[in-house]
């Protein structure tokens, strides 16, 4: 397993990995600054969307909590022109990709369903039907290399991709098709597994028999293991073979291994399936507390942490207040885009529950 940052807070790169130390020399201090205002950032987003939630503004949240390393690392490892195919836990990959955070909480309240531009964020839409982005990405990645952007002599004119997916999607036919169809067609993508160790109530020992890193190596995609919950692993592991996807060394598979603290979404509760104890062994292993640790042994004092916690509060203020002033979602949004052409049997379903609702108009 590919470990950069120790738990104590110690760099280094260990010499079997030393291909990875030259990404590690690219970063400075600004660098590592900037990956913990991000990890700080996503953890108190989540925070207040949970707050949020439960107070019946959202339909539901999604927590990423114990995953901030493996996303804000990898999600600066992807260059300027690569394109990213997540599925619905990677909002730490949106704050490295300047998504609106709003327009997450708009999709849990019904008000859109996902109102990003993809063709200007080149962050695909979130996929909450397990596994179906890997194929998506996979055939993006083919298409990159049928328009001859992968392996030309100036960096800029490349271009890769990126698919992230969990430890139990894995067992979804989805992800063996694109590994394979990627290996075929040596396309330029990185499969990126958050293995955050359970898939709602299934632990991941239910889902394969091998380290999921090996998951790939049967189709041709060569696979390692990093410590998810090292953002600089993270993020040196992830530059490295995404620069490999661009040059024409694609495709490459890496698992993530770190652990979902929270609940799989406010739906779920966790105490039913797996014991406290666990939860505590993950807990004193928080990604953000392992940072911190190296920055303040780089000479970084309490002044920064404060100015970072005043910034998510001021942030989750703001979001809160726009949340807040959003309005009801309008209950054609579950009918209007289930096909492409209006359907009669649709536009029936439309209408009884348009009768329902207006059964209790007047309604204190
Ligand atoms: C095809 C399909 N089957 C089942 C579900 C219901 N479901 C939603 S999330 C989930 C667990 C996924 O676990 P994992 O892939 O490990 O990702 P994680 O939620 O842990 O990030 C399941 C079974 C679904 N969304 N899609
Ligand atoms: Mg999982």
């Amino acid at each position: 397993m590919v470990q950069i940052l120790s738990p104590e807070g110690e760099l280094g790169v260990p010499s079997a990995y030393s291909v990875y130390a030259q990404y590690l020399e690219r970063l400075t201090e600004a660098d590592y600054l900037k990956f913990y205002r991000d990890m700080a950032r996503m953890r108190r987003f989540d925070h207040e969307a949970t707050a949020l939630q439960r107070q019946g503004q959202l339909g539901l949240w999604i927590p990423a909590i114990g995953q901030e390393a493996a996303q804000i690392g990898s999600g600066y490892a992807v260059g300027h022109n690569d394109h990213i195919f997540p599925s619905y836990r990677e909002h730490g990959v949106a704050i490295t990709h300047g998504i609106d955070l709003m327009s997450i909480l708009k999709m849990l309240r019904g008000v859109n369903h996902g109102g990003w531009n993809p063709d200007e964020t080149r962050f695909h839409l979130y996929a909450i039907v397990l596994g179906t982005q890997v194929p998506h990405a996979v055939g993006y990645a083919m298409g990159v290399k049928f328009d001859g952007k992968v392996g030309n002599a100036k960096a800029e004119d490349n271009l890769a991709v990126i698919s992230y997916f969990g430890d139990g999607a894995t067992a979804e036919g989805e992800v063996s098709e694109g590994l394979l169809f990627s290996a075929i067609n040596q396309s330029p993508i990185v499969f990126f597994c958050q293995n955050n160790q359970w898939a709602i109530s299934s632990a991941v020992s239910s889902q394969t028999r091998v380290p999921l890193y090996q998951r790939g190596a049967g189709f041709g995609v060569p696979g390692i293991r990093i410590d998810g919950n090292d953002v600089l692993a993270s993020y040196c592991v992830t530059a490295k073979h995404m620069d490999d996807a661009r040059n024409g060394d694609g495709p490459f598979l890496i698992e993530a291994l770190t652990y979902r603290i929270g609940a799989h979404t406010t739906s779920d509760d966790p105490t039913k399936y797996r014991k406290e104890e666990e939860v505590e062994y993950w807990r004193a292993r928080d990604p953000l507390t392992r940072l911190e640790k190296f920055l303040r042994r780089q000479g970084i004092k309490d002044d920064f942490f404060e100015e970072v916690e005043h910034a998510g509060e001021t942030m989750a203020a703001e979001i809160r207040a726009a949340t807040f002033a959003l309005g009801e979602p309008p209950i054609e949004n579950m009918f209007n885009h289930v096909y492409s052409q209006p359907h009669p049997e649709i536009a029936e379903q439309l209408a009884w529950v348009k009768e329902y609702e207006s059964s209790f108009e007047g309604d204190a």
